[in-house]
């Protein structure tokens, strides 16, 4: 692209991301941590505030004028951030316009908007990511503005590795999204990631209109994420072998340096096959199709054959890990424990055929209801069990229905009496690597939550925790590239690396705060508290990386918010 159109749609792509900013650090600005998009007129607003010795705040509107008035109350010392945190409350104010909150004379916040579609550019935006990771194709300018790209990865006639129990032959295995910053695609990741926002279409199956993200397949009468969805899961397909089992992975044997998908030139190969990758994919194709079964039929069973022949194979190989062979270095997604891989898969194969055979599985094989933190692609995928029956709970007998309902109210009770004692109003503070993700796949199960009682509270909770990834946390940034007055500029992603373009590609979630910073040989961390411990520089990968299983919760929590506000 010539350098001035560059520069102008750069320019124009900014502000069509964001109408009222521009990124600043301003430090007055920084001691205001608050969604720095804004607020739905009938949701809970809230922010934080640290260094302040004030009792009280202002929302200005455009013009400088005061238009509320409210008390900052004193929540005491966050240990994870090392801060003295006030909260203020505006909920009472519901009128649509851009405002700031103002504190004595000094402190003024981003501003931000009241308004009925607030998350809406940011939930487009989140979906147009995974458009933006396809492999094997082109983004044209049409669709991608400045990020427009050739094509990277055909990933035909891949090799396989001695690690999928073949000597020769290779594999045609075109197509899905690249899993992060590096060009890997994996098979566990792709399933969750696939999974969660299917779940959406499943609760919500208009939640993305057909046009809505201009995609290539925009137009074609089929809703924008259902269509960006199959990108994946048709890839996906062609990772299951003959026998039914589902290889691991498709990466090379080491991350490639920081250059775009048509300059890759290391040899990529077909890798692992195991326990978890097979019910993973098992999962995930049942899921499908069952949502898709009325709009394609015929999709809808070849993945239900390809689903319930992946299942035969996984209770032959119950009990198959995946390990990294030493000649590969790529991301492991290493699991070695697959009760919660047969409880999604049973859980989805029985509401897909009604075959009593994945019913009796449930039954006599609980799962602990609980959020386990850390890795979703290893410790999320019971919850997505627990969504999929949650969301047809007609299909289940009722004592069995009444138990799992009450058990998902529990603990999404837990998650908002825990809100209450941070005092940052979220429900976390411990952070490991992702822990964005944390904060969303939380936020989710208070969506379903809400679907199950209609109760205000748990979607209040919901906002709460996306709050603190559009801005209302304790390093200030919005978590979501291209999105908020103090961005990302410098995500852990390849193409945003090589692309000679400043701003990076937009609409992606990167990982976030990680105390164990395993990338402190490269990146020099300016605070050890858990909540600060995250660099917007482009060396840090255990912080600033963006994935697949990060932005998935992103879209399922704002596409919900969106429909229910
Ligand atoms: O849970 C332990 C904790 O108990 C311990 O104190 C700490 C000490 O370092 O380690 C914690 O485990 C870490 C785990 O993440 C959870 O935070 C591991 O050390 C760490 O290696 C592991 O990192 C994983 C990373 O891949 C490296 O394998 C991330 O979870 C995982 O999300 C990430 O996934 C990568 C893919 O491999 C490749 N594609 C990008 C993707 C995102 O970064
Ligand atoms: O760039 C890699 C990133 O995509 C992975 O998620 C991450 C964890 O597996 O690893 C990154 O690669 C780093 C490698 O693990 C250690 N040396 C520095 C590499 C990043 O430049």
């Amino acid at each position: 692209m010539k350098p001035l159109m560059m520069i102008i749609s750069v320019f124009l792509l900014f502000f069509s991301c964001n109408s009222s900013q521009t990124p600043s650090t301003d430090p007055a600005t920084d001691h205001i941590r608050i969604n720095q998009l804004g607020f739905y007129p009938d949701a809970v607003k809230e922010f934080v505030v640290t260094g302040t010795g004030a009792s009280s705040f202002r929302i200005l509107d455009e013009n400088g004028k005061s238009r509320y008035r409210g008390k900052l109350v004193d929540r005491g010392t966050w240990e994870a951030s090392g801060e003295q945190v006030l909260t203020g409350d505006f909920t009472g104010f519901r009128t649509p316009g851009t405002y700031s909150v103002r504190i004595g004379k000094e402190m003024v916040s981003p501003s931000f908007e009241i308004r009925d579609d607030v998350h809406r550019a940011a939930l487009d935006a989140s979906i147009k990511s995974f458009y933006f990771q396809r492999a094997s194709m082109e983004v044209e300018e049409q669709y991608g503005g400045v990020y427009a790209r050739a094509a990277g990865h055909p990933d035909l006639g891949c090799p396989y590795h001695p690690s999928t129990g073949k000597q020769r032959g290779t594999l045609d295995s075109p197509g899905g999204w690249y899993d992060a910053g590096d060009y890997g695609k994996y098979v566990v990741n792709a399933a969750i990631s696939a999974g969660q926002m299917l779940h959406l279409l499943e609760l919500y199956p208009d939640a993305v209109a057909d046009g809505q993200l201009n995609i290539p397949e925009s137009g074609n009468g089929s809703g924008d994420l259902l269509d960006e969805i199959r990108y994946e899961l048709d890839w996906l397909l062609t990772m299951q072998d003959s026998d039914g089992g589902v290889f691991h992975k498709l990466t090379a044997r080491n991350f490639s340096g920081f250059i775009m998908p048509e300059a890759y030139d290391l040899e990529r190969m077909v890798i692992g096959k195991g326990t978890a990758a097979t019910l993973n994919f098992a999962a995930v194709m049942a899921q499908a199709s069952r949502i898709v079964k009325e709009q394609d039929p015929a999709w809808a069973i070849d993945m239900l054959a390809r689903a319930e022949k992946a299942w035969d194979w996984a209770v032959e190989h119950d009990e198959v890990p995946y390990r990294n062979p030493p000649d590969v270095r790529t991301g492991e997604y290493g699991d070695n424990l697959f009760s919660d891989d047969f409880y999604w898969a049973a859980a989805e194969l029985y509401l897909t055929t009604g075959n009593n055979r994945y019913f009796k599985y449930l039954l006599e094989n609980e799962e602990p209801y609980v959020h386990q933190l850390t890795n979703s692609w290893k410790f999320f995928i019971r919850n997505m069990g627990f969504h999929s029956l949650l969301a047809n709970r007609k299909m289940l007998e009722s004592s069995f229905r009444g138990e799992l309902t009450r058990k998902h109210m529990k603990l999404a009770g837990e998650i908002l009496a825990r809100m209450d004692s941070i005092p940052y109003h979220v429900g976390i503070d411990y952070f490991e690597w992702g822990s964005n993700s944390d904060l969303l796949n939380q936020a989710m199960i208070l969506c379903i939550a809400h679907h199950l009682s209609g109760d205000r509270q748990y979607l209040d909770g919901a906002v709460r925790d996306l709050d603190y990834i559009l801005g209302k946390n304790a390093t200030g940034y919005c978590f979501l590239t291209g999105f908020g007055a103090k961005q990302v500029m410098n995500p852990h992603h390849r193409p945003s690396g090589a692309d000679g373009i400043e701003a990076p590609v937009p609409g992606f979630i990167v990982g976030g705060p990680n105390k164990d910073k395993q990338d402190r040989a490269e990146v020099e961390y300016g605070s050890d508290f858990p909540a600060k411990s995250f660099e917007d520089v482009e060396a840090s990968y255990a912080s600033n990386e963006v994935c697949l299983n990060w932005n998935a919760p992103a879209v399922f929590v704002m596409g919900y918010l969106e429909q229910a506000y």
